[in-house]
């Protein structure tokens, strides 16, 4: 069946809220490929990354060990760039999916990322400042051309939590800031094993239950999430999950020249780079 295309009321939720989901994309003789893919995907990120594994990207420099031929069609999906044109522009196209990444879930410990906008907090504050400021940000930010990630699992997968409509705000709240404050990565990964697995797992499921107007994305196998990554998300992720999940993006030549003239400002996908001059920053 090919994709449902979204409707002018689900445009207008997207650019409201900055989610959508679009139902059950992927056919199952498809759906039976990728996972068969994606468990030789996740031996690999073992391998690399020890039990916490958290993805595997991009999946094309493993080609030797996966087969890329479902990924290819993946991208050939009917229906499916047709949708994201009608949900997001013409410009718009999804990514070639063996660039993309598939996302897992741990093996032996529950954790959780930190809450975090992607792009405006993996950047030095000074920087920021400096190059782009407040008013130009709220430009970016809001600019649909840019920032429209994409997960789509190939299991039920309730990881990820979202705040509706933060995208659009250059400056947090200040209820958002004290749950931004109230943990840190190193607290969220308790790798010296602090608190017990259903301790830990229980404070991460706080944590992202605290954040003001916070929904939980509950997905099912097939389902394409597009959200805007510069609104509040993380991954809060339990052991015993299957999680499997495509993570990709919608592309266009505008985020490609954004990525590629900003790519000096992006510093490792360091949790919490410059926390505590972001907090400054905000006044707290
Ligand atoms: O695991 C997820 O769904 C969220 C991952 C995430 O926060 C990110 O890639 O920025």
């Amino acid at each position: 069946m090919p994709v449902v295309q979204p409707t002018e009321s689900d445009r207008q939720f997207y650019r409201e809220n900055g989610y959508f989901i679009l139902r059950q994309i992927i056919p199952a003789n498809l759906l039976r490929d990728l996972r068969r893919e994606a468990a030789k995907a996740y031996d690999i990120a073992l391998r690399i990354s020890g039990p916490q594994a958290q993805r595997l990207a991009p999946l094309k420099d493993h080609a030797g060990e996966l087969e890329l031929q479902p990924f290819h069609e993946f991208d050939r999906i009917e229906g499916l760039n047709d949708a994201i044109k009608a949900l997001l522009s013409d410009e718009h196209e999804l990514k070639p999916t063996e660039e993309a990444t598939i996302l897992f879930g741990p093996r032996e410990r529950p954790w959780s990322t930190e809450w975090h906008r992607d792009w405006r907090d993996h950047v030095l504050e000074a920087e920021f400042q400096a190059e782009i400021g407040d008013a130009r940000w709220q430009e970016i930010a809001m600019d649909f051309r840019l920032w429209n990630q994409v997960n789509c699992p190939l299991y039920e997968d309730s990881s990820t939590w979202y705040v509706p409509g933060s995208f659009k705000r250059v400056h947090n709240t200040a209820a958002e800031l004290r749950v931004y404050a109230s943990s840190t990565q190193q607290e969220l990964w308790d790798e010296d094993k602090r608190r017990t697995d259903e301790e830990l797992e229980l404070f991460c499921l706080r944590y992202c239950q605290a954040m003001p107007g916070a929904v939980q994305l509950v997905l099912n196998p097939g389902d394409f999430c597009i959200y805007r990554n510069v609104g509040w998300h993380l991954g809060n992720y339990v052991p015993y999950r299957q999680r499997m999940t495509l993570h990709t993006h919608c592309h266009t030549p505008a985020y490609a020249k954004f990525s590629a003239d900003h790519a000096h400002m992006q510093k490792a996908l360091a949790a919490g780079i410059d926390r505590h001059a972001r907090l400054a920053a905000a006044g707290y």
